[in-house]
């Protein structure tokens, strides 16, 4: 049995150039793991605290010396001489040294970054790839080549990710499930190419935001998805048979007094008109999912729009959810949602994320497993959605090499499992 014999953190820089966390262990059998964990900009008011220094002499107050500190000189303390592969065990060491609902004395980060740099160690101490360790200890997945998870690209970044002049955050273009993921990939890029010409004819920006996809310079919504539309007609695919569209609507940014207010139309919407105006919308373009629709809060507006469109299309629950199984329970019994995104840093645990994939699993709700809008070139994430069975993977656009890392490592555990017969 391997030993943990060394933990190191230490502050990075993310693709926003904010500071992170990246962390190291060692076992005794001279093994080694290094992973760093991403940060939101959207965030829900729910998730798990980030810890950062607030100090303003430094990176304007996002330093994360801290959360680095407590890894470094409290959590190493109960960690070294720990067995790597005992996941749970050291989850629960972690939250017991914390104490606290939201991880805020030690930190949402520090943990999962400690977490997660466990379960990376404890697949190297097994001698299996993560995701093959994750399969292995949780027995959610039996992965094989033909059905990893669907990549979901967000070709178009408008939000908090955008350039300011769009009011969703993500247009999304989600290959069919029928095809493997190399062709998904294919198919993505593609249309990513097709969109940029089409910008450029347009003379409209073409530079990228947070995620890589674009940021163009648009009117309104409608005219996002208009333009996904006609960078696919300009490709071999065909729309709503090779590919489809999706969004992700994160409303939490334009919901104020009880109203949704976006460009598409002057006088805000009220809860009843912004449902049925994406009931229209799902209509016109064929929506596969739409995440976010409503606010965090707004759990009847929820429950309404799934009864009109919840048996034909994938409502996710993203800050609605924030990973978190009390509030994915309620979403269960409300009927407020059928898939949940799963961000491992909004619940900060490898162990607690796993027991939202039960639950979401057991419950017929779809898995959407994704990155955050600030990431690195860590690609723990894909073989997390491997090896816990991932309906859709959602890593941004084929563009920045923090999401391109993601979804190539989806590519190379294919070619693995391919090449081992699986
Ligand atoms: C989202 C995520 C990731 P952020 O809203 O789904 O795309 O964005 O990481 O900013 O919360
Ligand atoms: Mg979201």
């Amino acid at each position: 049995m391997a030993k943990i014999k060394a933990i190191h953190a230490r502050e990075i820089l993310d693709s926003r150039g904010t500071p992170t966390i990246e962390t190291t262990v060692w076992s005794d059998d001279d093994h080694g793991a290094v992973s760093s964990v991403p940060s939101g900009a959207s965030t829900g008011r729910f998730e798990a605290l980030e810890l950062r220094d607030g100090d303003p002499t430094r990176f304007d107050g996002q330093g994360v010396l801290k959360a680095v500190d407590n890894i470094n000189n409290i959590i190493s303390k109960y960690v070294v001489g720990q067995d790597p592969t005992k996941q749970n065990g050291i989850d629960q060491i972690l939250l017991n040294i914390d104490g606290t609902a939201s991880k805020s004395k030690l930190g949402g980060n520090a943990i999962l970054s400690v977490s997660q740099a466990v379960c990376e160690l404890g697949a190297l101490v097994s001698n299996l790839q993560t995701y093959e360790y994750l399969a292995e200890k949780y027995a959610l997945a039996r992965p094989t080549s033909k059905h990893l998870p669907t990549p979901i690209f967000n070709l178009i970044n408008g939000g908090k990710h955008g350039a300011g002049n769009l009011d969703f955050q993500e247009f999304h273009l989600i290959p069919s499930s029928q095809v493997d993921f190399k062709k998904a990939l294919q198919i993505g890029d593609e249309v990513y190419q097709s969109l940029k010409k089409v910008l450029i004819n347009k003379k409209a920006v073409h530079s990228v935001g947070d995620e890589g996809g674009f940021a163009p310079n648009l009117f309104n919504n409608v005219d996002a998805l208009e333009l996904l539309i006609e960078a696919v007609n300009n490709t071999p695919y065909k729309l709503n048979a090779d590919c489809f569209l999706g969004l992700d609507i994160a409303a939490n940014s334009f919901y104020k007094n009880g109203k949704y207010q976006i460009k598409d139309r002057q006088e805000p919407y009220s809860a009843e008109e912004f449902i049925k105006y994406l009931v229209d919308l799902k209509k016109q373009y064929n929506l596969l999912s739409i995440e976010d629709p409503f606010d965090q809060d707004a759990w009847q507006h929820w429950v309404n729009l799934y009864l009109e469109m919840g048996q034909e299309t994938m409502i996710v629950g993203d800050d609605l959810l924030v990973t978190d199984k009390t509030r994915l329970q309620k979403a269960i019994e409300l009927h407020a949602c059928n898939a949940v995104l799963v961000k491992p840093n909004q619940i900060g645990t490898i162990s607690e994320t796993v027991q939202v994939v039960k639950l979401a699993k057991k419950n017929n709700f779809s898995v959407v497993v994704s990155h955050r809008s600030g990431d690195t070139d860590e690609d723990f994430i894909a073989d997390f959605a491997v090896g816990i069975g991932a309906d859709y993977a959602k890593f941004g656009a084929p563009n920045r090499m923090e999401r391109v890392a993601k979804y190539n490592r989806l590519s190379f555990i294919e070619e693995y499992l391919a090449a081992a017969g699986k």
